[in-house]
């Protein structure tokens, strides 16, 4: 019922914006919504959280390691608990997969939606209060609802999610999502607890003048991206590198860039993960009209083999991931 639909105006809150968007959903059973409301509360209280970080003693290094071999801050743990609490009351989710734990978490077999989340990405900004954020992706079973969940469910490819999206804890905390109908994104107004639309129908500017890589790596960079960087130097454009994704990504959204974490000779597959970072980012720029890939491929047609897989990542506006392909 695409005609009946209102567009709703700048300062609506998000359960309104929701609830009027559901049946855009071609599932529509009030599910997914019920998900995206649980994850906007789960990240009101991390946003709690992290703004009392500097208050409390829960900042800094809890001493274990994550599956991936880093350090997991305090609030790292602080988030997955709450992320995880929050998904695994309503039942609609059958399974957990988080940048956090090892393996998945099985919840409900009756569930019909996979979750696979960053809880709080770019942590190691904790400890001197800069931006950090979460990512989401949602993507629905494909084994029958009902039976044990499989490795089908789970390693499903970034072309399978049925909406992604991530919090930005920044100077203002927002929260962006899609469900493959453009991206909107909503701004939470702490003193009314709500996260409220402020940015409807975003789009990432074609191309931009900022470019985001960790450049402390160049030594050990392959030629192709040595060449990019030389032309974007060659270009006048602005290195911005905050090093927290979201942040980035976000910032070149706006104003329109390329953020680049391509392999290296530490990490022949770069660094970020697969199916925690890239695939939700890919997907919310491609419905802004920016481009995502790992050099060769379109990162949502990635199949992933494993859960804590790693890819070189490109992503931004179309033209300037385009160029940086072409290179
Ligand atoms: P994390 O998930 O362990 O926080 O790591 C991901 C973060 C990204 O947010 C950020 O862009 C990148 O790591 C920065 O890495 P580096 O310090 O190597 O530049
Ligand atoms: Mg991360």
């Amino acid at each position: 019922m695409e005609a009946s639909r209102i567009a709703l105006p700048i300062g609506t809150a998000l359960d309104r914006f929701i609830k009027n968007n559901q049946d855009q959903f071609q599932y529509a059973s009030g599910e997914l919504s019920q998900l995206l409301r649980d994850i906007a509360l789960a990240s009101k209280v991390v946003n709690r959280e992290i703004n009392k970080a500097g208050l409390i003693d829960i900042m800094g290094a809890i001493g274990s390691q994550n599956p991936t071999g880093e350090q997991q801050q305090k609030l790292d743990v602080l988030a997955n608990i709450r992320f995880t609490r929050a998904l695994s009351k309503g039942g609609e989710v059958c399974a957990l997969i988080s940048e956090e734990t090892e393996s998945f978490v099985d919840l409900n077999n009756d569930g019909n939606y996979v979750i696979a989340i960053d809880p709080l990405d770019g942590s190691s900004n904790i400890d001197v209060n800069v931006s950090v954020g979460t990512i989401f992706s949602i993507y629905r079973r494909k084994s029958e609802v009902g039976q044990p969940i499989n490795e089908q469910d789970i390693l499903q490819t970034g072309d399978d999610q049925v909406a992604a999206g991530y919090i930005l804890y920044g100077s203002s905390t927002m929260l962006v999502y899609t469900t493959g109908h453009g991206v909107n994104g909503f701004t939470y107004e702490p003193t009314l607890g709500e996260y409220v639309l402020s940015h409807p129908d975003m789009t990432m500017p074609a191309t931009g003048k900022i470019y985001s890589i960790n450049e402390g790596l160049s030594n050990s960079f392959s030629p192709s991206v040595k060449a990019y960087l030389q032309h974007c130097k060659d270009k006048n454009y602005t290195a911005r590198y905050i090093g927290a994704l979201v942040a980035d990504f976000h910032r070149n959204m706006l104003k329109g860039g390329i953020y680049i974490y391509p392999a290296t000779a530490k990490d022949a597959n770069g660094k970020l993960r697969l199916m925690y970072e890239c695939n939700a980012l890919s997907f919310i720029a491609e419905q802004a009209g920016g481009k995502a890939t790992d050099g060769i491929r379109r990162i949502m047609e990635i199949k992933p083999m494993n859960l804590h897989q790693r890819t070189p990542f490109y992503v931004g506006s179309a033209e300037m991931v385009e160029r940086a392909i072409k290179c």
